[in-house]
């Protein structure tokens, strides 16, 4: 019989930490990534593929680790010689990392679709677990503003999240396609769950589940899904949601979080600094695990994907 596969969702910083636990606990057959691209964008002629370039340098051990995006031992005389031609220099690009972008745009202009080109790429690096892009068809966040819609990464990065925000769209996820891969990944027999890793849920989980197939097929899968609480005390252990949730009104507990969730979702993690809250998150019907969340070592990230798994396999 095939080795039990799992499906994780991922996107941004938070996410990847828990992704590099979990691809040290089970084999590149038994673990896919499905990560969003809803933060993709093209920006001085190159395609920007963000959460699968964290993806890919953190499972590659590449990863800065103190920005958790772009790569280690950088340099930056790109950056230096752009601003000195006053070109764009609010979203930076390392020299090293440069290559990913350069040579991801050209390989999708010569036609080659986003995954078969993260296949390639992620394994020139190492990595050996695959990494699916949510759908090979552009989807491109865009964020309502008091003052405006911006373009996900005018907001996240140009703006540092300042603005406050009024609602979120994934622009092209109803034309959106499932990729083959995706699709396979959906309907193996041998799949045994789904984590939902610990990101901004209005921003990387919500355009993956924007591709309207993904979200019936989530919620119509015979399989447990459990996510991890982005919310720990009232507050993100980095990026917006927490600020977010207070601008659109929603309370920043991470039982709101499980409540957002809840149509798709069978199991909920909740950080011990929220142990108070189990009671709460298991009356919405979802069995509850109270751990530790906040991931600052290897170990701590291979242990909260142990309990990951372990709540898949033994729902309570
Ligand atoms: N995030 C920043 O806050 N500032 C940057 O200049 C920046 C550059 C950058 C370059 C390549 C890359 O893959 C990611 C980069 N990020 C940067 C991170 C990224 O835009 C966001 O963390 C994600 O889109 C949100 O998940």
């Amino acid at each position: 019989m095939a080795a039990a596969h799992y499906l994780a969702l991922t996107g941004g910083v938070g996410g990847a930490k828990l992704a590099l636990g979990l691809s040290r606990l089970l084999e590149p057959d038994q673990l896919r990534f499905v990560v969003n691209t809803g933060d993709d964008f093209d920006h001085l002629g190159l395609h920007i593929s963000p959460d699968i370039d964290t993806l890919i340098y953190t499972l590659a051990g590449l990863c800065n680790t103190e920005t958790g995006w772009g790569r280690a031992n950088e340099s930056w005389q790109f950056m230096t010689a752009l601003s000195q031609l006053n070109g764009e220099d609010w979203f930076r690009l390392g020299d090293r990392d440069l290559a990913m972008h350069i040579e991801r745009t050209r390989r999708l202009a010569a036609g080659m679709d986003l995954t078969h080109v993260i296949r390639e790429l992620a394994g020139a690096l190492g990595v050996r677990h695959p990494i699916l892009p949510m759908t090979d068809d552009p989807v491109r966040t865009t964020v309502d503003t008091a003052q405006g819609e911006l373009a996900f990464q005018h907001y996240f990065v140009r703006d540092r999240c300042a603005p406050a925000v009024t609602g979120v769209r994934f622009v092209g996820a109803e034309q959106a396609r499932l990729s083959p891969s995706l699709s396979e990944a959906l309907r193996d027999p041998a799949l045994a769950g789904v984590i939902v890793c610990p990101s901004n849920p209005y921003l990387s989980i919500d355009p993956i589940l924007a591709v309207p197939p993904l979200r019936a097929a989530l919620t119509n899968l015979q399989v447990p899904v459990v996510a991890v609480s982005p919310i720990v005390a009232g507050a993100a252990i980095k990026g917006p949601t927490a600020k977010m949730m207070r601008e659109l009104d929603i309370p920043n507990t991470a039982v709101e979080i499980a409540r957002y969730y809840r149509s798709w979702i069978d199991g909920f993690i909740l950080d011990e600094a929220d142990r108070a809250l189990k009671d709460e998150v298991q009356a919405l019907g979802l069995a509850t695990v109270v751990t530790r969340t906040v991931m600052v070592s290897l170990e701590d990230r291979v242990a909260l994907a142990r309990e990951a798994l372990q709540l898949i396999d033994q729902p309570s």
